[in-house]
């Protein structure tokens, strides 16, 4: 029996091409080409699976030009490139790669945090342009992460990875606010409290957004919520561009209506709102929260293992339609 044909839709570690190789015939992008949506539409004709990242758009018009696919595997645990309805209208399994970056992805958000009220790459900036002559009692003067209150808006996962390095490693008072209100024991391990989003906003030093992306969660956080925050305040954003309003928030920056900002994600990434680059009081990282080394081999092998899970058994490991399953 011949093998299926996979499409690994952008370059990553030779090791999970390796994987995939001893179970399929596989189509790498190992060059790394960045294609439009017609050229994916034409890579993927006749194949059987497909190896997708965050940036690989999934839709109806895609699904409609390749009929032969079965399954696309996201390496990501946000999934907002895929239309979930149509590939379960077109037959076709979308899984993605939750829990393996859970712990990096919340580092780094705290790590964020902490450059952005520390001004840490503004300082940084100042020293390499030779512009530190003196001392000065105010000079990149921030504001405490120790003993503040932190707001984490989107408590799954990841917010509460967050959150516990808040409580348990910084004294943080930690206030969140989710779709749902997590059960009384998760509160109490993440020693979080629910307030409402308006709450929230008012009442954290530092709100930190790790929220999935949809059309009900786009621009999450405009001009009116920026309005509602602290002028001291901090804003991180590690989930999805969309849910802030780049063009609002820069503009709230430069007004100093909040203090300062940390993004590693941006609305029509990568290209970046050309007001957030004039101002300085932002930290700006290319969508690398979950680049660690271990992490995002861990994330491309559990993509792989949905493949191969797949096609050998129909036991993808982490479905997001399984009813697609039943169909098979
Ligand atoms: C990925 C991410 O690096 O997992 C996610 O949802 O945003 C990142 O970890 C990116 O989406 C590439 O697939």
């Amino acid at each position: 029996m011949s093998k299926p044909n996979i499409l690994v839709a952008r370059a990553v570690f030779p090791e999970v091409i390796a994987h995939l190789q001893q179970h399929f015939e596989v189509h790498a992008n190992q060059a790394d080409e960045t294609w439009s949506k017609a050229q994916l539409m034409d890579k993927l004709r006749g194949m059987d699976g497909a190896f997708t990242t965050g940036g690989d758009r999934i839709d109806a018009e895609v699904l409609a030009a390749c009929p032969t696919l079965k399954i696309c595997a996201n390496m990501a645990v946000g999934y907002n490139n895929f239309d979930i309805d149509a590939m379960t209208a077109a037959g076709v399994l979308a899984t993605n790669a939750p829990d393996v970056l859970t712990e990096t992805t919340a580092d780094f958000g705290f790590a964020l945090l902490m450059a952005t009220a520390r001004r840490i790459t503004e300082s940084e900036h100042y020293l390499r342009a030779g512009k530190w002559t003196k001392w000065s009692f105010d000079m990149f003067a921030g504001s405490d992460i120790h003993g503040s209150t932190l707001g984490v808006l989107g408590m799954g996962r990841i917010g509460q990875g967050i959150a516990k390095r808040g409580a348990y490693g910084f004294g943080m008072k930690v206030i969140y606010h989710n779709r749902s209100r997590l059960d009384a024991a998760l509160e109490a391990e993440c020693k979080a409290s629910y307030v409402s989003k308006d709450e929230l906003l008012r009442t954290a030093d530092h709100v930190v957004l790790v929220l999935p992306y949809s059309p009900a969660s786009h621009h999450t956080i405009g001009a009116a919520e920026l309005a509602l925050m602290k002028p001291t305040a901090t804003l991180v954003n590690i989930a999805r561009g969309g849910i802030v309003d780049d063009a609002a928030l820069a503009a709230a920056l430069r007004d100093r209506r909040i203090a300062a900002a940390g993004l590693d994600v941006f609305e029509g990434e990568p290209q970046v709102h050309p007001d957030l680059l004039t101002v300085p009081n932002v930290v700006l990282t290319p969508h690398i929260a979950s680049a660690t080394v271990p992490t995002r081999m861990a994330m491309a092998m559990l993509a792989a293992d949905n493949l191969i899970g797949f096609f050998k058994e129909k036991r993808p490991l982490t479905p997001l339609n399984p009813a697609v399953l039943a169909t098979k």
